[in-house]
């Protein structure tokens, strides 16, 4: 994994770039000709300590004239066109092959990646983002993934509350347009090629089945039958705080910060309606037996193909034995257990759920913010 703040040596061949390493003049008109140079993305805050020689670091690239005692550094193209457009900003940096984001994520995000590759705002332990990333994966889209801190309040910053009202996660950027139901970035990933299962999958039950999941809150489910519900009271009620005090200090967005916070206290409500838990539960049984029933005739659900319908169920069925329900869930269903070990091989779902899976990366995804919970109640400031 990359760290945070390394750009990496600057060496060619230094083995840092994943895919089809460009040459320098792999640039042209200001803009990479290759696109895998993004694999090399790294979100760094504004003090951004960079590890590369000075001659390789763009001018525009650190901001820091005095780090580099006051010498204006060489850049390329690029990032000359991309200064001449948003001079306040210090936005992207090229090391030598490579594209390193050395500015905290700001308003103009959206206009930044304008022509270059979808933007994913994700949460890897998050349910409704793992549909988006399994869908892109699937559909063999090439994007930028970014973390945005859902327990903490990055989400609730006002640079994201632009791009997303909602606050949430997933969010995917495409050029000028913001994506930011997990559905629409499903069937918007579907739609860029020939779709998954091409013409062997029932499109019509397709359609149907992905709004049905969609319906499904498994948020609810995690935190009426699981331990969630203890983490998400505890964020919930920083997040509303966050709410409150980005209100007065942004009156533009008061509005969208009183729904988030109102929405917020409702979501913080719903795991004691016991009424509404069992309803979620069933809802859940609904789509495990109707999926049990598809699934003695067909592999996949919406036929012999893999499709969107199996995307988007995916983070379902994973939802389960988080809450220790497998045995009466899934196991009870002869077919559905065995397309879940078989969903469980693809490449696409380790992706979504390698963080999950292990303690050690859950724990680094999820102390940091509790760091940041802990100093907000300690200070008082939100
Ligand atoms: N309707 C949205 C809901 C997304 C959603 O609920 N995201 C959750 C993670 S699974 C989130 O970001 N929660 C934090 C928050 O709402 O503040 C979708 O399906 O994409």
């Amino acid at each position: 994994m990359v760290p945070p703040f390394d750009c990496g040596p600057a060496e060619p061949n230094s083995g840092n770039t994943t895919r089809n390493e460009p040459e320098a003049n792999g640039f042209e008109e200001g803009r990479p000709t290759d696109r895998s140079v993004h694999t090399r993305i790294v979100h760094a805050p504004r003090r951004m300590t960079c590890r590369a020689p000075p001659r390789f670091l763009p001018r525009a690239a650190t901001g820091d004239r005095q780090r580099s005692g006051g010498q204006p550094r060489t850049g390329v193209a690029w990032i000359e066109s991309l200064r001449a457009r948003e001079p306040e900003d210090i936005g992207l940096c090229i090391v030598r092959f490579q594209v390193c984001e050395v500015d905290s994520i700001s308003d103009r995000t959206k206009g930044e990646m304008a022509g270059a590759l979808p933007v994913f705002y994700t949460y890897p332990l998050a349910f409704n983002p793992a549909k988006a990333k399994i869908a892109l994966d699937e559909c063999n889209i090439k994007y930028v993934e970014k973390k945005i801190d859902i327990l903490s309040g990055q989400s609730l910053e006002p640079w994201f509350l632009k791009l997303n009202p909602g606050a949430w996660a997933p969010t995917l950027v495409v050029g000028e347009n913001v994506i930011c139901e997990s559905a629409e970035i499903v069937k918007w990933a579907d739609a860029q090629g020939t779709p998954l299962g091409g013409d062997k999958v029932d499109r019509q039950f397709i359609d149907q089945w992905v709004q049905k999941v969609d319906n499904w809150d498994g948020n609810l489910f995690a935190a009426a039958f699981g331990p969630a519900g203890g983490v998400l009271k505890i964020t919930t009620e920083h997040k509303i705080k966050i709410c409150e005090a980005q209100a007065k200090r942004n009156p533009d967005l008061a509005e969208l910060y009183q729904k988030k916070a109102a929405a917020m206290k409702a979501q913080i409500e719903e795991p004691n309606d016991k009424a509404k838990c069992e309803a979620n539960k069933a809802q859940l049984i609904s789509l495990l037996d109707e999926a049990e029933s598809r699934l003695a005739t067909a592999s996949y659900l919406a036929g012999e193909e893999y499709s969107i319908a199996d995307v988007i169920f995916t983070p379902c069925l994973y939802r389960i034995p988080q809450v220790k329900l497998d045995k009466e869930l899934i196991e009870s269903r002869n077919n559905v257990q065995k397309y879940w070990a078989s969903l469980k091989k693809r490449p696409s779902y380790k992706k979504a759920f390698g963080v999950s899976e292990s303690p050690l990366s859950t724990a680094s995804t999820v102390i940091p913010a509790f760091g940041k919970i802990l100093l907000s109640k300690i200070t008082k400031k939100y």
